[in-house]
């Protein structure tokens, strides 16, 4: 059936619906997208090398319309059926986050398309957290959430039948897509009329707010989206010229001449008015927005030693000193690209340059030497993933100065997995791949 629309196309559609949806919930994001695009003009116009690059690399066509969005869900019926949706879009779980390790009572996967070609057309990605209720010690509150969650359904009934029409028809109709997108975007949003009494709310907010968020709402509200830039510490600092006020600390890695992993930060959660089943008046935080900063992916070796330089760093009370330590502890992190390649703490893509296509490697020639004569190009491949303790950082940051922390108890990757109705795909496995499949492009075989 050649007339279905692909995959590709319905996730732009909806990354697309999304973004028009929630500039007019939260305006401060479109705001925030502005700031981003003018920041990303001036430093593609001031940096014609970093604009090459892109360019070569096709992330250029990607920049504007990249982001990443933030849901969170109660039940395993409610996961399972977001894989559902995600995987008409092309989007595929991709690694597994144990957050309760910095006190927040959720684990998480991210939906994001998985192969070259879709990641180029649009890297649209989904953190989506599952709410650990088994975390509430309270047995009652815990049943009360349980049977609340149970009742509720966050997807239209015509959401619901479309997901059926996909599986027996193996796509969607221009015409078709278009209905699944609008009713897909119904789940994810806001709602001012909780679907509980106050005592509840406050009961469960009393828990942890994060659990608050959850139960309390008949739908997944989309809780943020994040746009990508090119210089997130000129953002940051120009944040407040917008009237928009950032979180203190950028999330992640230091500034550095060869970006690795994502760097992050956010606004603060707005106050916003809801009312409860009973008609009174309440207050509720939980949207807000983030920018990040992609650079390249880690190996597990490159990984193990951010993770433990991250850790050597800790935290700090200001953004300026905190990055000065950081690029400090950081100077242990190689910050070159031929280094990083040759110690392979980083992913590369191999691609044959005018003269490789002219004169192909030939048997022996070592990868080193193809790139020092210029036959073979290396550049590092985006990571396109998320951090733990970053992702932690943006929570709690949303959750106010006194966040409960919470006693984590065993998170589990199985538990996690059974309730997705699936298994998480890892992605170094998916990093490794792009990496050898680029060297078989360019006939290294490796
Ligand atoms: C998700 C927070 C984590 C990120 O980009 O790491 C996150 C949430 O608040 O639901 O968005
Ligand atoms: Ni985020």
């Amino acid at each position: 059936m050649d007339n279905f629309l692909s995959a590709d196309a319905i996730r732009t559609r909806f990354s697309q619906a999304m973004s028009a949806m929630y500039q007019q919930e939260v305006p401060q994001y479109g705001t925030l997208m502005q700031l981003v695009m003018a920041v990303n003009d001036r430093t593609l116009e001031s940096d014609p090398a970093l604009k090459d690059r892109l360019a070569a690399a096709d992330e250029l066509n990607r920049l504007n319309i990249e982001r990443h969005g933030a849901i969170r869900v109660g039940s395993a019926s409610e996961l399972a059926t977001l894989r559902q949706m995600f995987a008409v879009m092309g989007m595929y779980p991709v690694g597994y986050y144990d957050l309760s390790q910095a006190g927040v009572p959720v684990h998480s996967t991210a939906f994001r398309p998985v192969d070259d070609a879709a990641l180029r057309r649009n890297p649209f990605r989904v953190f989506t957290s599952l709410l650990r209720l088994e975390l509430i010690d309270d047995v009652t509150l815990r049943e009360k959430a349980a049977a609340i969650l149970a009742s509720r359904d966050i997807f239209t009934p015509r959401c619901r039948q479309l997901l059926q029409l996909h599986q027996q028809q193996g796509g969607f109709t221009a015409e078709q897509a278009a209905e699944f997108v609008s009713e897909a975007l119904e789940t994810f949003r806001w709602h001012a009329h909780s679907s509980v009494d106050s005592q509840t709310y406050h009961a469960l907010n009393q828990q942890h707010r994060l659990i608050a968020d959850v139960v309390c709402f008949p739908g997944c509200h989309i809780n943020h989206l994040t746009p990508r830039t090119l210089d997130i510490d000129r953002v940051q600092q120009l944040m407040p010229s917008r009237g928009i006020e950032p979180k203190t600390l950028i999330e992640g890695p230091p500034r550095r001449q060869v970006p690795i992993l994502l760097r992050q930060t956010s606004f603060r959660a707005l106050e916003e008015a809801i009312i409860f089943k009973e008609g009174h008046q309440g207050s509720h935080t939980a949207r807000f927005g983030e920018i990040e900063q992609r650079g390249a992916a880690l190996t597990p070796e490159g990984r193990a030693l951010y993770d433990r330089l991250l850790q050597q760093a800790g935290s700090g009370q200001d953004n300026q000193q905190h990055q000065q330590h950081l690029a400090d502890v950081f100077r242990d992190f190689p910050d070159d690209e031929q280094t990083l390649r040759q110690q392979a703490l980083a992913w590369f893509h191999y691609r044959l340059s005018e003269k490789g296509i002219a004169t192909p490697p030939a048997r022996g020639e070592t990868l080193d030497s193809l790139i020092a004569e210029g036959r073979i190009i290396a550049e590092p491949i985006i990571y396109e993933d998320f951090l733990p303790v970053s992702a932690a950082g943006i929570f709690q940051s949303n959750l106010g100065d006194h966040a409960q922390v919470r006693s984590t108890g065993q998170a589990s990757r199985a538990a996690f997995e059974a309730a997705l109705g699936s298994a998480v795909i890892d992605e170094m496995t998916l990093y490794a791949e792009r990496q050898q499949r680029s060297l078989l492009r360019c006939g290294m075989m490796q």
